[in-house]
């Protein structure tokens, strides 16, 4: 059987001319198909080379916490082509985040940026990892430095459809955040499917601006233009400003809906601007049809809406052109993730477990060759979130219409999705709960501009104890990511509850909607 390394299939579609570009940063630097392919030779070699005791018959993990660069890309690749684990970590968490994460997967390499060295090799060591290297965003660290006395000429590992390429941490509904594991054929799968959906061509050029510790700007984005031999322009920062000097330059952009109303308040964006485009596409989070509608205006382009998980990769998408299966008739349609894409299934299903009908609204399972291998270390929790037959319970509640069209309207799950990225309340209460004078605490999403959504906290103090909202808030930002710090913090006397005596966070909802859009 030939070698089923992730890797080996994105290598096999670099264009033959190995010395044009494959990625262009925004800082100037030029680096070749063939640069990509020594880089990463050096790399998967310095990994190989390490002295890793083997624990069992899952390969070595490698933690990565950097900030986005083309060497940590290299760092991705290379990881598959040593047939290592690769484990990206947002760079916002901190240290509490961290030592959950390093102490939940016991990586056998950490890479981490140069200023956090001393903090991270302390929480890596401790938790048994040999090898701490720091990689930073202007080509320097000991990664490099290690990796540059390497040969560049490597055998990729052999691997199976099957074997983990990847760990992406996920919070589900309650508790610690959980290991998501893909596999090499999960995520080749659903790359090659999304090759020919989103008809990717010859000469297509993507403007690449999204973080690369998520699966939308490290699997959707990196996997479709290397798989199709596509140049990159490289952002290593989102800016809406060279977002758009860039589009004459370019063919095809992946955001999340948060950049696209940024790139709206930009008297830039012009359908000239865009006229070179070929596709917009927008993920992670909801779009909303004011801003579908917006861009539609304002550049002329129709928006491409898609929705997946960590645990999944993609699931459904709008169709490029139309998509044969549901009619010719099938459009791109605001407000809706459109249909489920090539080989995955998806049914909606009502509290007692049976399908609903056409246009009804339900819990959205599915099921394919993208579905994940199952939640590290964590057997009951895979065990919970699949039913009997195999299907991935995504926690999304939606509707499919009869013409096959899927709508997302809300979350079984308790998630907040602020700018693309996951907030669990659950979490969030835990840490205000632990502080002193706090009774209890609720955290809610509401409409945010420029997020869509944001957190904000509801904090009831103990008996005689006094509480300032701005200590609260900055106590929280020493623990906790900067995303998932609430935007606003009210303290009151009780939370509202039902009869049950579980929270009414829909009051609270309803009570703060208005908190930040002023309407
Ligand atoms: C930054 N801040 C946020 C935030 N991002 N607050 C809430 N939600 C966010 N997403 C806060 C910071 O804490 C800081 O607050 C202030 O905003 C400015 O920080 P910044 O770092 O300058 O922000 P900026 O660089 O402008 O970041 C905004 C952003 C970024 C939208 C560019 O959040 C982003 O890149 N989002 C994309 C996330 C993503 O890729 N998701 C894909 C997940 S994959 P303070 O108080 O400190 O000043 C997935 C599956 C799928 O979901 O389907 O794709
Ligand atoms: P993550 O755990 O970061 O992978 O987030 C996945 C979640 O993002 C999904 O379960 C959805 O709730 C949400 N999501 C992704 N794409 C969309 C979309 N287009 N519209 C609405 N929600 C989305």
């Amino acid at each position: 059987m030939p070698n089923q390394n992730l890797f080996v299939a994105l290598r096999a579609a670099f264009p033959s001319d190995l010395d044009s570009t494959a990625i262009e940063t925004d800082d100037g630097l030029v680096y070749s198909w063939g640069d990509i392919d020594r880089a990463t030779a050096m790399m998967a070699n310095l990994l190989q080379s390490l002295d890793i005791p083997r624990d069992g018959a899952v390969p070595p993990r490698v933690a990565v916490q950097v900030e986005k660069s083309v060497e940590a890309v290299i760092l991705y690749l290379a990881t598959l082509r040593a047939g290592f684990v690769f484990l990206p970590l947002n760079t916002a968490y901190q240290s509490a985040e961290i030592e959950y994460f390093v102490g939940n997967a016991a990586p056998a390499v950490v890479v981490c940026s140069g200023k956090n060295f001393n903090w991270v090799s302390q929480i890596a060591f401790q938790a048994g990892t040999r090898h701490v290297f720091t990689l930073d965003d202007d080509r320097s660290g000991s990664l490099l430095e290690r990796a540059a006395h390497c040969s560049d000429q490597q055998v990729p590992a052999e691997r199976k459809a099957g074997n983990l390429a990847a760990i992406l941490y996920t919070s589900g509904t309650t508790g610690r955040s959980k290991g998501a594991m893909l596999t090499h054929g999960n995520l080749l799968s659903n790359a090659m499917m999304l090759k020919d959906y989103w008809g990717w061509e010859p000469g297509d050029v993507l403007i690449h601006a999204l973080p690369i510790f998520h699966v939308h700007g490290l699997f959707v984005a990196i996997h479709g233009a290397l798989l199709n031999g596509s140049k990159m322009l490289w952002h290593g920062k989102f800016d809406p400003k060279r977002v758009i000097a860039d589009l004459p330059r370019a063919t095809v952009f992946m955001g999340v809906p948060t950049l696209y109303v940024r790139m709206l308040a930009e008297p830039a964006l012009t359908q000239a601007q865009a006229a070179r485009m070929r596709l917009f596409i927008s993920g992670s989070a909801p779009l909303l049809i004011e801003t579908f509608n917006d861009w539609q205006s304002r550049t002329g382009h129709t928006i491409l809406e898609r929705y997946g998980m960590s645990e999944t990769i993609m699931l459904t998408s709008n169709p490029y052109r139309a998509d044969a299966r549901y009619g010719n008739q099938s459009e791109r349609r605001g407000g809706t993730v459109g249909f489920p894409v090539p080989g995955v299934s998806l049914r909606v299903r009502g509290d007692d477990g049976q399908d609903v009908p056409a246009g009804e609204i339900g819990g959205i399972q599915v099921q394919g060759p993208n579905v994940f291998a199952g939640y590290w270390q964590m057997p009951e929790k895979t065990a919970e979130e699949f039913t009997v037959d195999g299907f991935f319970k995504t926690g999304d509640v939606g509707k499919q219409d009869e013409r096959g069209y899927v709508t997302i309207v809300g979350r079984s799950k308790d998630l907040i999705i602020s700018g693309g990225y996951n907030v669990y309340p659950a979490e969030i209460e835990g840490y205000l709960n632990d502080m002193p004078g706090v009774a209890e605490s609720a955290i809610i999403g509401v409409p945010h501009p420029d997020f869509g959504e944001v957190g904000v906290a509801v904090v009831i103090a103990k008996p005689g104890a006094a509480l300032g909202a701005d200590q609260l808030i900055a106590d929280l930002k020493a623990k906790l990511a900067n995303f998932k710090i609430p935007k606003r913090c009210f303290i009151e006397t009780e939370l509202p509850r039902n009869t049950m005596g579980k929270v009414q966070k829909n009051l609270l909802r309803e009570r703060f909607k208005d908190l930040f859009t002023g309407a």
